[in-house]
């Protein structure tokens, strides 16, 4: 059903503040940035080799990252798995009892689909289904 791992998420309270450890200190490669107002996050992506991390910045007070920060401070946010067909994945887990919070799927970055399974269900780890889109 996986694919491979698509990202990991990690939140953050400013991306200008952590852009600079991850690209000029640790050397990896910035992919861009972009607004996912369905999410209400502003995102950064950085690469090393095949891999992936997802800066992850709220843009509203009731965004999920914003709730995160305010009861964790800054750190790793979710694991997103990348999937060819996010419906079927979302079907086969619903029907094995996992808790979807997302039981069709949203708009992520770079026209991805996206859908979490609640942390609760999954050993406290968000978990995040990636389909991607036509751009990535
Ligand atoms: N990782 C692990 N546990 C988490 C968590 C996270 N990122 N975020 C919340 N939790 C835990 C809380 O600590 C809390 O645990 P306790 O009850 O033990 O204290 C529990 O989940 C709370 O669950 P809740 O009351 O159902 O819901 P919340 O309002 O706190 O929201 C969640 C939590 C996961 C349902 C919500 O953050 C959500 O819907 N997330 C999916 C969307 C998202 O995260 N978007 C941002 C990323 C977008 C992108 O990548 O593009």
């Amino acid at each position: 059903m996986l694919n491979k791992i698509n990202h990991i998420g990690i939140a953050v309270t400013s991306l200008d503040e952590a852009i600079p450890f991850y690209r000029d200190q640790l050397g990896m490669s910035f992919k861009g940035m972009e607004e996912v107002a369905e999410q209400r996050v502003k995102v950064a992506f950085l690469a090393v080799g095949e891999s992936k991390i997802e800066l992850l910045e709220p843009t509203s007070p009731d965004s999920a990252v914003a709730k995160f920060l305010e009861k964790n401070g800054p750190g790793i946010h979710h694991i997103a798995y990348e999937v060819d067909d996010i419906e079927a994945a979302i079907a086969k887990l619903t029907q094995d009892g996992a808790r979807m919070i997302d039981s069709t799927p949203r708009s992520g970055a770079h026209g991805s689909r996206i859908a979490f399974i609640h942390p609760k269900s999954s050993g406290g780890v968000l978990t995040e289904l990636c389909q991607a889109g036509h751009t990535k």
